[in-house]
């Protein structure tokens, strides 16, 4: 296995969550179940091409040809905490009714022979403030205000690739 030793290669990727108040309805089927519930929210590792709500399927923002898995880690009050996603779109959705700390893990396609990469991602449900001290309006109001993102860009760096793993990130 060869390795282009010098080169650095990097892709551009954005992750993170959108977070949406329950409607009515939405509140009324989980009444039984967890009637404690107030949002739905999805966490997302995606190609930094893509819009953070988009659908993916193929195309320029397809990271599956380098990432062979991303498990989200969420708090211990769900079940199943660790939940791995083997193919695109990278993502979980859930509903609930706190913040917390999502570990997010990538691992790499075998042929890359990089580590996995683990990092962390605040889960946000409540609307960014101006002052930016957290302040968790009323349920009625935040459901006005919309949609909350949080999303970050980085870049997924590979110093000294080998040779075929070079090979496959040059074809997409
Ligand atoms: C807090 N540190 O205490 C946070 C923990 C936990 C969030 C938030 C529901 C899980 C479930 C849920 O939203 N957990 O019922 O399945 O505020």
């Amino acid at each position: 296995r060869v390795r282009v030793r010098g080169l650095n290669i990097y892709r551009p990727i954005i992750y993170g969550n959108t977070a949406t108040v329950l409607n009515p309805k939405q509140r009324e089927a989980l009444a039984a179940t967890a009637p404690d519930h107030t949002h739905t929210w999805t966490v997302a590792v995606r190609g930094a091409a893509s819009a953070p709500d988009q659908d993916i399927v193929g195309g320029a923002d397809d990271i599956s040809h380098f990432i062979k898995r991303v498990t989200f880690k969420l708090h211990d009050t769900y079940p199943n905490p660790s939940r791995n996603i083997d193919k695109p779109p990278f993502e979980v959705t859930e509903t609930g009714w706190g913040e917390f700390e999502i570990q997010i893990r990538i691992t790499f396609v075998p042929d890359a022979g990089e580590k996995p990469i683990t990092f962390y991602h605040h889960l946000k449900l409540h609307p960014w403030t101006a002052t930016g001290e957290p302040e968790i309006p009323p349920i009625d109001v935040a459901a006005k205000l919309g949609p909350v993102h949080s999303w970050q860009y980085d870049e997924l760096v590979f110093n000294d690739p080998f040779q075929t793993f070079l090979n496959t990130l040059m074809a997409h």
